[in-house]
């Protein structure tokens, strides 16, 4: 996809909130000493937001690959060994697990080791689970967590812990959409509003990439899921729209097994 055409899907896909939040962000940085990226473990690069590098500077950066519980594990243990390779500071949790949290907790309290006190941004493209993350890190819930994008617009300030104040912001980093591949795996992981995409298209497109990358994959195309599901209208034409909706559900939930929407580049 050009330029100018993944330009235009980023606008189509994303209100104008999300615009000024990524403005703002750049201000809100210099409050900042460490910063925390979340994203969806079943997409670590559509997921990401390459310009996040640039934005955090020299600060230390941890990346959270959240719903660790929902991607493949051997191909997170990939990603997580080429992060170690780069050096870069990452782990893998469920954040919504006890064990995780903690481990969560203990990853960012090693990022700010050596400091008195550290403020802490964490940042995510929409429903990455940034809000999970930082009641994860506070240990209780101070963030309101939803199951759609765009939940969280104010910025808000926790305290985790003695030494450090956690910024929950608009949070958000507009994800960069520069493939058609792009936007189904975003559609897939709750990154895009419901109303702003096909859901035939989106399951067709996953379903064309299983094909491809897993062509053994007993998960079924949308047609035999809508027909063995009983997708009808009239009791005879096959309800493609509705079938669409429930198919991309259990996909996400994890109905269809643990996946992982994109492997970690050979060392
Ligand atoms: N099990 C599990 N669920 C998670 C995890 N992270 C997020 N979720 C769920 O994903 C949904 C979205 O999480 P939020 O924490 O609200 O995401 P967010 O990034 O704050 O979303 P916005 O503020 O709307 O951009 C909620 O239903 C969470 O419970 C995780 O690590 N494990
Ligand atoms: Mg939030």
């Amino acid at each position: 996809m050009s330029r100018a055409l993944a330009d235009e899907a980023t606008i189509q896909w994303y209100p104008g909130h999300m615009a000024r939040a990524m403005r703002r962000l750049t201000e809100d940085m210099r409050a900042i000493d460490l910063v925390v990226e979340v994203a969806d473990a079943r997409v670590p690069l559509a997921g990401t937001n390459p310009a996040l590098a640039r934005l955090a500077g020299k600060r230390p950066r941890l990346l959270v690959l959240s719903r660790a519980q929902l991607a493949d594990p051997e191909t997170t243990a990939a990603w997580l060994a080429y992060y170690r390779e780069r050096e870069r500071a990452a782990l893998a949790v469920d954040a919504k697990d006890r064990g995780g949290a903690a481990r969560l907790r203990e990853a960012l309290e090693g990022l700010a080791s050596g400091r008195r006190s550290a403020r802490v941004i964490v940042l995510g493209i929409p429903n990455a689970g940034k809000s999970t993350a930082i009641n994860a890190l506070a240990g209780r819930k101070v963030a309101r967590v939803e199951d759609r994008a765009g939940v969280t617009r104010a910025r808000q300030w926790f305290r985790a812990g003695e030494r450090l104040e956690i910024m929950d912001t608009a949070g958000i980093l507009v994800p960069k959409i520069d493939s058609a591949q792009a936007q189904w795996k975003l559609a897939v992981v709750g990154a895009v509003p419901r109303a702003r995409f096909d859901p035939e298209d989106v399951a067709a497109r996953f379903h064309r990439w299983l094909l491809e990358t897993q062509p053994e994959s007993p998960v079924p195309d949308l047609e035999t899921f809508a027909q063995s599901r009983g997708f009808l209208r009239r009791g005879t034409i096959v309800d493609m729209h509705n079938a669409a909706a429930a198919y991309l559900k259990e996909l996400g939930d994890g109905a269809f097994g643990r996946m992982t929407f994109e492997e970690a580049p050979l060392p």
